[in-house]
């Protein structure tokens, strides 16, 4: 296996697709060579800029995320796009609408576009997603971009893994409101009013410069707010400026460093809570376990602390 691991790692280095393709099926389905693969693949990535794009359905951030690399690849840099859907299967409808919207990239082979499901992964989908970070960064994509939609703790944890994170507001949704609620407000590093050719950006975009000025971020950071139009490509150089001036802010880029210090922290807990997960239900516990449990404790007749002790009992023994 070794061997096999080993060239399978070269051609990924060398950017061939299918062994791109194939190495992230191998984490999606926690395949045993993945460990293997993901340690050798780690010493040549870390140099790629991971930006996350975040914001309500149907926001826009497809559209830009497509119009971003579209302007990286201008700029002679290998892209790769991760977009994680909330709730459907690969075969699902918001993602078949993301691979038309993208097709302008299909063709490009230094565009590497891939589509991940946040149901069924057990830990989350963080861990998962931050693996093809891994192995698209190795593989050579200089920018990658992950497009989440921010509702839900596992967009928002995607949304974490990345060095710089995108929050796309639209007028006329009150949306400034939600994004607040979600507590979408502490990972924006940036603010995308897009749709700005409808009514009401200018007025957002007033709120939302009023809002943050009466909360400044404590890194000293002070989140831009751009407007956009999408669709058309206005106002993304401003983006890919300001995601420029993120990346160098501070004293030798030291908030970059500060936050990759806290994001290791918090991923190598992700790593040992999923893989302490992984060993119980490999050693103790089947799913069916954890159903009788489950009933057991919503019907009161036992309490949840005996029953999770018992879960980990004889597994704690070893
Ligand atoms: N008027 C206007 N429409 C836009 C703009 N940007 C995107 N759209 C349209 O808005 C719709 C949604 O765009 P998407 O890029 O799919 O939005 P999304 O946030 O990726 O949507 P989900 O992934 O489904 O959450 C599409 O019909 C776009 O053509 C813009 O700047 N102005
Ligand atoms: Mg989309």
């Amino acid at each position: 296996m070794p061997d096999s691991v080993a060239t399978w790692v070269s051609q990924i280095l060398a950017g061939d697709r299918r062994a791109i393709a194939r190495a992230i099926s191998a984490i999606e389905n926690g395949e045993a060579e993945r460990s293997a693969l993901l340690k050798l693949l780690f010493r040549s990535a870390g140099k790629a800029a991971v930006i996350g794009v975040t914001g309500s359905p149907g926001t826009g951030k497809s559209t830009l995320v497509e119009k971003l690399a579209v302007e990286y690849r201008r700029l002679g840099r290998k892209v790769g796009i991760i977009a994680v859907d909330p709730t459907s299967p690969f075969s699902g409808g918001a993602i078949l609408g993301d691979r038309i919207r993208m097709q302008n990239l299909a063709t490009d082979e230094g565009v590497y576009i891939r589509s991940m499901a946040t149901r069924g992964q057990l830990g989350g989908l963080a861990p998962a997603a931050y693996d093809v970070v891994t192995v698209l960064d190795a593989a050579g994509c200089g920018v990658i971009l992950i497009e989440t939609v921010g509702v839900g703790q596992d967009e928002v944890d995607v949304a974490r893994l990345a060095d710089v994170t995108l929050v796309l507001l639209v007028p006329g949704l009150g949306d400034e409101v939600q994004a607040f609620k979600a507590g979408v407000m502490e990972i924006a590093d940036v603010f995308v009013i897009n749709k700005a050719d409808r009514p009401g950006a200018e007025r957002l975009e007033q709120e939302l410069t009023a809002l943050l000025s009466v909360a400044p971020r404590q890194d000293g950071w002070r989140p831009p707010v751009l407007k956009t139009v999408a669709a058309t490509g206005e106002g993304i150089p401003a983006v890919l400026e300001a995601l420029d001036r993120f990346g160098t802010f501070g004293a030798g880029g030291c908030l970059a460093a500060e936050r990759r210090r806290k994001q290791w922290r918090w991923r190598l807990l992700a790593m040992l809570q999923q893989r302490l997960l992984e060993r119980v239900f490999a050693e103790r516990l089947t799913p069916d376990d954890v159903a009788r449990y489950a009933a057991e404790v919503a019907a009161r007749r036992r309490d949840p602390y005996s029953a999770v002790e018992e879960m980990m009992k004889e597994f704690t023994q070893r």
